[in-house]
């Protein structure tokens, strides 16, 4: 049996200038800003497309540049992408939580996103190579759909998206493959929620996009705790097989990042970290990770890939269940 300790050994550190982008550095009159997909530019420079909710309470993003990830942000002066609910009816309450791949074949990165509206949220996708102009898909999952981010290659031929549709039996993360990127399908079940008192009980999704290793794609993945006073937003991490992603590895069990930091803890929404986007530095092990804080800010924590991929070998086990009847 495992005994477990009192004292564990943060995996992601939180950066002493959290956090390091709220409301009050917007160049415009904002309620807060949240939930930030993330990508190094082709300079080296760091961008976030941040969720920013306004003061109706509805959502659009926002692009913010700097040169080193941390400070010195550069902010759009009005809103990148807005929701345009006349052409994407599916957009009428806003746009929310985006995540950025960059596609090599493509040579743009692909935003995928929560569009939502009267049928709940869904999932939508847009191109765009330079974060000013986009070229949008509309909804590509119908609803009630999100946390959702495609891989960086084709898998087999095809493009492949996680995602997490609501079931009758709960919320787990999928993977969909498309020849197109408009026609999605071989639907798997990727990663489940546990049951009864587990922090990943009964609702998970992705987090960020997944990172490649070499030893297969490194997800983190969230999990929402309801309590009496609120839902807890905890992350936890898995591994998953290179050529066949719904195939996972290692999972671990206890969540290695949760709300503690005063920012994370209280908000606009309590006790929520919500990362969407993450970027490597050219070490190529250090990861950069953009969270979300109790809905208000943009926060980072670094981690290290082989010591993530070094906690999961110690910790991880992975009973699967995949196809749409195993649940
Ligand atoms: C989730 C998403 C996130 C949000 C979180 C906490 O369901 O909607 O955008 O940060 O709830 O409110």
């Amino acid at each position: 049996m495992t005994v477990l300790s009192t004292q564990y050994e943060p995996l992601l550190l939180r950066h002493p200038a959290n956090p390091i982008l709220s409301s009050k550095d917007w160049p415009y009159s904002i309620n807060s800003v949240f939930n930030a997909g993330a990508t190094l530019l082709a300079d080296g420079s760091t961008l976030l497309l941040c969720r920013v909710e306004d003061r109706r309470g509805l959502s659009h993003l926002c692009a913010a540049r700097s040169k080193n990830g941390v400070d010195g942000w550069e902010i759009d002066k009005e809103p990148t992408l807005m929701p345009s609910p006349k052409e994407y009816p599916e957009e009428i309450w806003g746009i929310e939580d985006p995540r950025i791949t960059y596609v090599p074949e493509l040579q743009q990165y692909v935003v995928t996103y929560t569009s939502y509206a009267r049928g709940g949220p869904g999932v939508s996708l847009a191109l765009t190579k330079d974060f000013r102009s986009f070229e949008r898909y509309g909804v590509i999952m119908s609803p009630d759909d999100k946390d959702t981010a495609l891989l960086p290659r084709r898998i087999d031929g095809y493009w492949a998206l996680i995602h997490r549709p609501m079931t009758a039996l709960g919320a787990h993360m999928w993977i969909s493959y498309s020849p197109d990127l408009r026609h999605w399908g071989r639907h798997r079940l990727m990663l489940e929620a546990r049951r009864g008192a587990w922090w990943d009980a009964n609702k998970i999704g992705l987090s960020p996009p997944p990172i490649e290793t070499d030893r297969g794609w490194l997800v983190f993945y969230h999990g929402v705790r309801h309590t009496p006073s609120g839902c807890l937003y905890r992350l936890g991490l898995a591994l998953f097989e290179l050529e066949k992603p719904e195939k996972c590895l290692l999972r671990g069990d206890s969540w290695i990042f949760g709300p503690e930091a005063e920012y994370e803890l209280h908000g606009d929404v309590d006790d929520v970290v919500f990362p969407c986007g993450y970027t490597m530095n050219p070490d190529g092990d250090t990861v950069n990770i953009y969270y979300g804080a109790a809905d208000c800010s943009i926060a980072l924590a670094r981690a290290s890939v082989r010591s993530l991929l070094d906690w999961l070998d110690a910790n991880g086990s992975c009973e699967r269940r995949q196809r749409i009847g195993d649940l």
